[in-house]
């Protein structure tokens, strides 16, 4: 399963303009507050100048960035902000382009609109349990007493990511995923013309920047939130990357390609991509013993190159 993140945002803060220079899916911008409840699903390549060199090396006809699920909801109200429980992080898009701007607020402004969607998430739930645990049984009785002491909590005006207990399997909050902020204009990150840019070939695009793209610093910034590494698999049929979560093993890489992967795993070879360059060929690698060989266990690092042998 790809990672996913949610873009949240006040109304014309640019959140759909940031997802189309993200997904370069090009979706409708409107002038105004979407009068529509729907959102925009795509999927935004991580850039990793590691995987042309690799697909380079082995004569790739194949390039597949790593890429993460990007969903875009447009406004905020809890029903909206629900639909976001699922993801890994969120983006948080505030205005700094307009005139009379005030991004900094508009945070403010935006992250108690993510606790008031998650009091009412509490509120609801602690409702629906309150029903089921009239039946007697104890877990539930027990859940409804930790959901009203973290209503209370929220209630005090405290963020849940500062409830010392436990929370109940499932609750997803929106208020203790990673967020990130991104101030949308000339001292944040420009949505706007990075979304232009995004709608040209790659060397125009880069031929008109002096830096890397913002939106490469955007996804550098949810990898380091999210712990998240990067591994290889570098075929001439196709060279790809993909991601997993840091401590992740060679098993769990497996899956992340396939099921039957991981299903028929034996073995797996190792090699870090920039041994295998310098070697200029895995057998060249292998001769210098560079390439190792794993079980299911081992911690696939970040760069590292795998061949994951499997039967099924
Ligand atoms: N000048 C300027 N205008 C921008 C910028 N980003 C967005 N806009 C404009 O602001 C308006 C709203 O942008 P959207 O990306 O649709 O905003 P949104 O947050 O998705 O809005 P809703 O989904 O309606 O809540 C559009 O007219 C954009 O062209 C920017 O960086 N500079
Ligand atoms: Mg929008």
């Amino acid at each position: 399963m790809a990672l996913e993140v949610g873009i949240v945002g006040l109304p014309n803060a640019g959140k759909t303009t940031l997802f189309n220079a993200l997904t370069r899916a090009g979706a409708e911008i409107t002038a105004y507050a979407s009068m529509t409840d729907k959102s925009n699903v795509g999927m935004a390549a991580i850039a990793d100048k590691r995987l042309e060199k690799l697909a380079a090396l082995v004569g790739a006809r194949k390039i597949t960035p790593a890429a993460i699920r990007v969903v875009d909801v447009p406004g905020t109200g809890p029903a909206l902000l629900g639909g976001l429980r699922q993801v890994d992080a969120l983006l948080a898009v505030t205005d700094g382009y307009s005139d009379g701007a005030d991004p900094a607020g508009d945070l403010e402004t935006l992250k108690l609109e993510l606790l008031v969607a998650d009091r009412d998430h509490v509120e609801r739930r602690l409702e629906r349990v309150g029903k089921q645990a009239k039946s007697g049984d104890t877990g539930l009785r027990r859940e409804v007493e930790v959901l009203g002491e973290i209503l209370a909590h929220v209630d005090a005006g405290q963020p849940l990511s500062e409830w010392k207990g436990e929370l109940p399997d499932g609750l997803d909050p929106l208020t203790t995923m990673p967020l990130l902020a991104i101030e949308n204009g000339p001292s944040g990150i420009d949505c706007k013309l990075e979304a232009e840019l995004a709608e040209l070939p790659d060397d125009e695009a880069l031929a008109f920047r002096d830096g890397p793209s913002a939106l490469d610093e955007i996804v550098r910034r949810l990898q380091e939130a999210l712990g998240l590494i990067t591994f290889f698999t570098a075929g001439d049929k196709e060279t790809r990357a993909w991601t997993l979560r840091a401590g992740q093993t060679a098993l769990e890489a497996g899956g992340t390609i396939h099921s039957d992967i991981a299903r028929g795993f034996i073995r797996c070879e190792v090699i870090r991509w920039d041994d295998l360059l310098s070697s200029g060929s895995h057998a060249e690698a292998a001769k210098r013993a560079l390439q190792r060989l794993e079980g299911k266990t081992y911690v696939v690092q970040d760069g590292d190159v795998l061949n994951i042998r499997f039967n099924v």
